[in-house]
């Protein structure tokens, strides 16, 4: 442990943390009740996951994503009296490769299969991107080489995914694996807007719990003032994916898992009772999550609906993640809303583009070349885990019982995930998780995280995004702890009684109050008399 006063890291060495590199990646590529592959195994090293089965099999239900070349989508096509249903991926199809050599020909071929939006959907984001944003060449480049790829990667769906893709449904727990090829297909499908029953969502429509994935409300976004820039360099980082995706040179064999997790009933932890101690923490005001968080279980501060404003006016930390690892996108075609004690974890992305600034001022920097292991079936060793915190309006909110209880849940849901697995040790990078769009408390988030991490018995990498006050405060409360002995149950007593004291006395602050508890033995806390519930 270091107590160096003049360095921008604090507490165990970075080097001494847990990670997955080398080790098995979970959960196995292994096809069960709960995992659904959509490639043939074993791979082998180096070769391209082939699409299995063989041939296209068709569903149209409720348990799986209804294809855009499905049969039995249909829509109605009314010829002056008369109406008769069409095949909905023959217009596609039809329309796709019809010459498309400007913005607003784009339009014209998304609406002709889409007629029922001709009113209601407007393009412009994507007509000012080419008219104000990129030069005359750089628009030509688009629509005479990388468009037409996009067109031909899309309509590959009946051939490149040929099983139904099941719903990640809440209280579920399922894995599915994806070929990257697969997964650039299915978001050329997105941004050509084909996913059908995906575009309204009024609390009667059938996805109205599931996130967007069709890009129509992304292209129908206004980019009116400077402030909003960085629309344009959002929609950078999407062509700069399918520029790599489609590029003749890049091998593109690597394979995906999203998984969904929810905390069984039975497993959640009783809080107050829990003797675990604090684990190792590194604390550090430098670096983000995503470049120094490698081979750990890296956090996305993330809506219920997972990839929250990426295709819309998003950009902080999780929109920011989707757009440099656009495979990350693929998990809202399939997610349902994220309940409580549920958490989705992805594993294996690649990372395409580097950016700078933050919301704003987001701007998208080039090419980022992935350099991260792949184990032996070409699964990169990124863990992704998505956990949505609570927006609070109202400050005090959080120290409630029930909302302490609830981020500790969520925040668990997300932290055990492969706890009997080799990589149930591997060290979980985080930050100011709830603590920006979502206004939760440093203090407070960082002690839950450190207890949750504890529970599940993995070290914490914690990144204070330039914050060195913060990086201070969090190394001095967790050195206390652990010096004092402290168990998760006695900081969890000490949280209770601290909205308690909310109420009535004047404010002090949450590490000041748990300094003072503390070093004056609080009995209540000590002891665990009184305190009833989990
Ligand atoms: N690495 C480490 N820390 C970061 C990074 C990074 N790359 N980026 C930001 N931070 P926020 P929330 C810090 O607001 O409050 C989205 O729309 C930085 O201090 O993204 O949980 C989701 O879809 C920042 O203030 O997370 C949800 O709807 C803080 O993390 C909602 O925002 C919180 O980042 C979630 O909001």
């Amino acid at each position: 442990i270091s107590n160096d006063e003049t360095k921008n890291w604090k507490g165990i060495d970075k080097s001494l943390l847990p990670r997955s590199f080398g080790k098995p990646l979970f959960p196995s590529l292994i096809p069960s009740l709960e995992h659904t592959l959509l490639f043939k195994i074993p791979i082998g090293i180096n070769n391209i996951p082939e699409a299995y089965p063989k041939e296209y099999c068709d569903t149209w239900d409720d348990n799986h994503v209804k294809m855009p070349c499905s049969r039995h989508n249909l829509f109605l096509v009314h010829h002056n009296i008369k109406s008769s249903k069409k095949n909905r991926w023959d217009v596609i199809t039809y329309s796709l490769l019809k010459p498309i050599l400007s913005s607003e020909e784009l339009e014209k071929a998304i609406i002709s299969y889409n007629p029922k939006y001709k009113d209601k959907w407007r393009f412009y984001l994507l007509h000012s991107f080419f008219d104000e944003c990129l030069n005359e060449e750089e628009t030509e480049e688009f629509f005479n080489n990388l468009l037409p790829k996009i067109i031909n990667l899309a309509l590959q769906l009946p051939t490149l995914v040929t099983k139904p893709i099941p719903l990640l449904k809440q209280t579920h727990n399922h894995s599915i694996s994806l070929s990257q090829m697969q997964i650039a297909c299915l978001l050329a499908n997105a941004f050509l807007c084909t996913f059908p029953h995906r575009n309204v969502s009024n609390s009667k429509s059938e996805y109205s719990e599931y996130p967007y994935i069709n890009f129509n409300g992304f292209f129908q976004l206004m980019v009116n003032s400077s402030s909003n820039h960085y629309l344009y360099e959002k929609l950078k980082c999407i062509i700069c994916y399918f520029k790599k995706v489609t590029s003749a040179n890049s091998v593109l064999n690597g394979v995906v898992t999203y998984s969904r997790r929810r905390l069984p009933s039975g497993d959640l932890p009783y809080w107050l009772q829990s003797t675990k101690k604090l684990t190792n923490l590194y604390i550090t005001s430098d670096g983000t999550i995503e470049d120094n968080g490698d081979g750990m279980l890296q956090v996305d501060f993330a809506n219920k609906f997972i990839g929250g404003g990426v295709l819309g006016h998003g950009s902080v930390q999780e929109e920011i993640r989707f757009l440099i690892c656009p495979e990350l996108l693929v998990s809202q075609l399939f997610s349902e809303k994220m309940l409580h004690t549920e958490a989705i974890i992805i594993t294996g992305v690649e990372r395409f583009s580097d950016y700078s600034g933050y919301a704003n001022s987001f701007e998208w920097k080039g090419v980022h070349t992935d350099v991260t292991p792949v184990d032996d079936n070409n699964r990169r060793y990124t863990t992704i885990v998505a956990i949505d915190a609570l927006y609070y309006n109202d400050p005090k909110n959080q120290f409630k019982t029930k909302n302490l209880r609830r981020e500790l849940h969520k925040s668990f849901a997300g932290f055990s995930w492969g706890q009997d697995s080799e990589c149930s040790d591997v060290a979980i990078a985080t930050g100011n998780w709830g603590c920006g769009a979502f206004r939760g408390d440093c203090h407070l988030k960082s002690l839950l995280q450190l207890m949750s991490a504890a529970q599940a018995n993995r070290d914490v990498a914690y990144f204070t995004f330039g914050d060195t006050k913060l990086m201070d405060s969090i190394h001095s409360m967790h050195t206390f702890l652990k010096s004092k002995n402290i168990t998760v149950g006695e900081v969890s007593r000490i949280l209770i009684k601290y909205y308690a004291c909310l109420e009535t006395l004047p404010y002090v602050g949450v590490h000041d109050y748990i300094y003072d508890a503390i070093t004056n033995k609080d009995w209540q806390v000590f002891e665990n008399k009184g305190y009833q519930s989990g």
